[in-house]
């Protein structure tokens, strides 16, 4: 990219000056973003297939999330949860009405509603199945993403994201993704949980055999073990559901969501639960400072309804399956394997994903690689047939390029 005596190229001069190296983006300087258009310092207009790893599935900038945002910001942001304040009580009610649960428990970033659930399931084990103390083991797949907490990178099976970060916590079995077999295997008296993404977002965007999450979640009900689903990623129609266990028609024990929650005004997170399983909680053993607070409530309850009112489940449906055709179409060499489902797409290539990345980019267009040979391209659900054909122009002449 021709960013050298550029806007873009102090602000990257600046973040490389003071900033902690722990990523490596892409050469784009955002200086603001409308739906699913993003303007770089420069100018230059690019169309988001990143949408923040799905947390502005609403589109950016929403007008009906700002004026929550807006409107809350001057009333009051943050009370603690050692009072109560006028937003979390509503916001709860449209996130269990909406996601079919009685009960939830707020926190912030995605990792910290996976460890909710994580300490839900142990606190389970011992007080419901009578799992002996500190024995209770949760089983997670290979190439899973949940996070980056200490903890979280214990369940993880990449050497990139555990190096030199041990000790790890206990407690964690890793079993290859989608091998039904495997799972069954793999459950002990001392297995309070298993924890899975329904498609993998950062290990490449897997897809599992059809009828696989089905399955493991009748052996979840056979051998009394909790189904804990991680559709932070995943959820709030990404996938042309409104969650990606809805397309197998099953009901996770504890659903843990994030990103979108919030369409990307603020980290919202929560893990959901029925009765009397989240009511294993008692004072004092779990919270945040900042979850459940007015301000991010507020957005959320604007972020929910969006969704809702306009149809964005049924919109990522439609657009995914348009653009899924559409990318198909296109052949080349280069590409092995288009997989995904609704707006969650992985094209699997023969070459490093990053130059296909890099080409894309020069074309305004921002999609990012992950594990090397996967390009994902995840829009803002509220992508229309013009950003559609768009994108596949730019594709067509990115693959023609390489
Ligand atoms: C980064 C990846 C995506 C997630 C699932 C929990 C979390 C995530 C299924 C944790 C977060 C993010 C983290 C972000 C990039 C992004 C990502 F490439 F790293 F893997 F989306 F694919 N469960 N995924 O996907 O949520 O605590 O971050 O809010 O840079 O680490 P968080």
């Amino acid at each position: 990219m021709h960013v050298e005596n550029s806007l873009s190229r102090t602000y990257i001069e600046l973040d490389e000056r003071y900033g902690a190296r722990n990523y490596k983006p892409l050469d784009l300087v955002v200086d603001h973003a409308k739906g699913v258009w993003l303007w770089d310092a420069d100018g230059k207009r690019y169309l988001d297939c990143i949408s923040a790893y799905s947390a502005v599935n609403q589109g950016h900038c929403h007008p009906r999330i700002e004026a929550a945002l807006v409107e809350q910001a001057s009333k009051v942001t943050l009370t603690s949860r050692a009072m109560r304040n006028t937003q979390m009580g509503p916001f709860l009610e449209k996130l269990t009405g909406l996601c079919g649960f009685d009960l939830a428990l707020p926190m912030n970033t995605g990792v910290e509603a996976v460890e909710t659930a994580i300490k839900l399931a142990r606190r389970w084990g011992y007080e419901v199945k009578g799992i002996p103390d500190n024995a209770a083991e949760i089983i997670v797949f290979t190439n899973n993403f949940h996070g980056r907490t200490t903890s979280i990178i214990s369940a993880s099976s990449e050497p990139a994201y555990r190096k030199q970060f041990g000790p790890f916590t206990p407690g964690f079995v890793i079993v290859p993704y989608g091998d039904a077999d495997a799972l069954e295997r793999a459950i002990s008296p001392n297995t309070c949980a298993i924890l899975i993404e329904p498609i993998q977002g950062e290990g490449g965007v897997i897809v599992p055999p059809e009828g696989y999450l089905k399955r493991a979640w009748a052996m979840c009900k056979e051998h009394n073990v909790l189904f804990i689903a991680d559709e932070i990623q995943t959820g709030f129609g990404r996938t042309g559901d409104l969650f990606a266990c809805d397309y197998d028609s099953i009901k996770p024990d504890i659903l843990v969501v994030g990103k979108a929650l919030a369409g990307g005004y603020y980290p919202v997170s929560a893990a959901l639960a029925n009765e009397p399983l989240m009511r294993l909680f008692t004072p004092g053993d779990h919270g945040s400072t900042f979850g459940g607070n007015p301000l991010g409530s507020a957005v959320a309850i604007a972020a929910l309804d969006v969704l809702v009112e306009e149809n964005l489940t049924a919109r990522a449906r439609y657009a995914g399956a348009k653009l899924m055709q559409g990318l198909r179409a296109v052949s080349s060499p280069l590409v092995r394997d288009i997989r995904g489902r609704g707006l969650l797409i992985g094209i699997q290539l023969t070459v490093p994903a990053k130059k296909l990345s890099q080409a894309l980019l020069d074309r305004g267009v921002a999609a990012k690689d992950t594990h090397d040979h996967v390009l994902r391209i995840a829009p803002p659900l509220v992508i229309d047939d013009d950003a559609i054909d768009f994108l596949l122009e730019k594709y067509r002449e990115a693959l023609t390029a390489l």
